[in-house]
């Protein structure tokens, strides 16, 4: 606080974010994350954001939603100069309003590539019922081809989903003691429309962007489509206990890294094309026909310049011989010898059953990896867990007291860990 006007400090930058362990993107943020943080404030409070921008060209930022001066909106080139590399801004305005907003800078390329966070402003009178729990969860969606740590911006097929910046089992379970009534404000700012999915309870929407809902309108359901540049806050009773899960339906949302080398690479073992031919890089067959059964036509998903060799995805039924090839070049090494990946469990003749594989190889015990993911929140859960979760998916644990206790327990000593380590 300074003189009665709430003060914010916003940086704009490059970051490095951890997506999921072992992938780290070079993004654009806020204050060393994206999303950025979230900014919390009480209706009719006046704020201050101190904004600088660390990035190498001009931006500025957008208050979505919020109902102030035209100078305060953060359109570069409109109602306000550019804010140039280097530059401060000093936004300052009066909130009079009390919902689920969010900030993002005003340049599109630049807000696909990370640049937002979420507005809460809470309301001078508390809303009712109160929660016990209130969640805020950014989606973001980025295309990075598989050698690579920048996103493209300019593509429509993104194979990296995230809930605040991290994809599923990476993204942190929401920890609930059984009966507590939880609120969870969901935002998206990206390119697709994302049905979010609660599994074990029926909501209440009790708020969409820039307002809560009078209770009359307030719809219940367990899927909510959070459209593009739209919020939705949906309400609960958490009255039963166990690991719900929370995602967005849509099945590619729900996958990691997904581009087309995965059929190959399992099944004819003609593995990773690093190292072929110019004229094989161009797509030109060399050997056997374009619909021959181990390469199939390229119809596959694209992420670009660089990943159309790995276009073609055969799943079609193999002969004897093809289905003898494949599973004498699968990888000899013994899988149940790795810790957290065992084989999964396919039959014999599983190369010759037309669309085999789908999700054998794409989740499952042999793509899990608990121990990478482990913090206080996963405690728990059972073995392989993390196998069974990517992209945007998250669990909500409904837990009983004294696991609840237990977990939070474990939070606290996180946190003076943290704290030892920062002196
Ligand atoms: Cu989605």
């Amino acid at each position: 606080m300074e003189n009665g006007v709430k003060v914010f400090h916003l940086t704009a930058e490059p970051v490095k974010q951890v997506i999921i362990p072992g992938r780290t993107f070079d993004l654009w943020g806020f204050n060393g994350s994206a999303p950025g943080p979230t900014i919390q404030a009480t209706e009719r409070d006046r704020v201050r954001i101190v904004f600088d921008n660390h990035l190498p060209e001009p931006t500025g930022i957008h208050w979505h939603g919020l109902e102030i001066p035209i100078e305060m909106d953060g359109v570069p080139g409109i109602g306000q100069k550019p804010v140039m590399p280097g530059e401060q801004f000093v936004y300052e305005f009066t909130l009079n309003q009390n919902g689920t907003f969010f900030y993002h800078s005003h340049m599109a390329m630049q807000e696909m590539v990370g640049m937002l966070g979420g507005f809460i402003i809470h309301p001078k009178t508390p809303y009712s019922p109160r929660v016990e729990k209130d969640y805020l969860i950014a989606l973001q969606e980025y295309a990075v081809l598989p050698n690579s740590t920048i996103p493209n911006s300019m593509n429509m097929e993104f194979n990296w989903l995230t809930f605040n910046g991290k994809a599923g089992p990476a993204s942190t379970p929401l920890i609930i003691r059984q009966g507590e009534r939880v609120r969870i404000r969901i935002i998206n700012l990206g390119m697709d429309h994302h049905p979010m999915h609660l599994h074990g309870f029926t909501f209440w929407e009790t708020g969409r962007e820039g307002a809560r809902q009078p209770e009359s309108l307030w719809h219940r359901g367990n899927t909510t489509l959070v459209g593009v540049a739209q919020a939705r806050d949906i309400e609960f009773n958490a009255d039963r206990v166990g690991d719900w899960m929370f995602h967005c339906h849509l099945p590619h949302h729900m996958m990691n890294q997904m581009s087309s080398n995965v059929g190959p690479m399992t099944r004819v073992g003609q593995g990773m094309q690093a190292g072929a031919s110019m004229e094989e890089a161009m797509g030109i067959l060399r050997d056997g026909h374009a619909t021959s059964e181990n390469k199939a036509p390229s119809l596959g998903r694209g992420l670009g310049v660089g990943s159309t060799t790995d276009m073609a995805r055969a799943n079609g039924p193999l002969s004897q011989t093809e289905a003898d090839k494949a599973m004498a070049n699968m990888p000899g090494m013994d899988h149940s010898q790795m810790p957290g990946m065992a084989m999964p469990e396919v039959a014999k003749n599983a190369d010759q059953v037309p669309l085999f594989p789908q999700d054998a190889y794409m989740e499952g015990s042999m793509m899990a990896m608990d121990k990478d993911v482990d913090k206080p929140e996963t405690y728990g859960l059972p073995t392989g867990w993390s196998g069974f979760i990517g992209g945007m998916m998250t669990l909500v644990r409904v837990l009983p007291a004294e696991q609840y206790e237990k977990i939070m327990d474990l939070k606290a000593k996180q946190g003076l860990a943290k704290q030892d380590g920062a002196k």
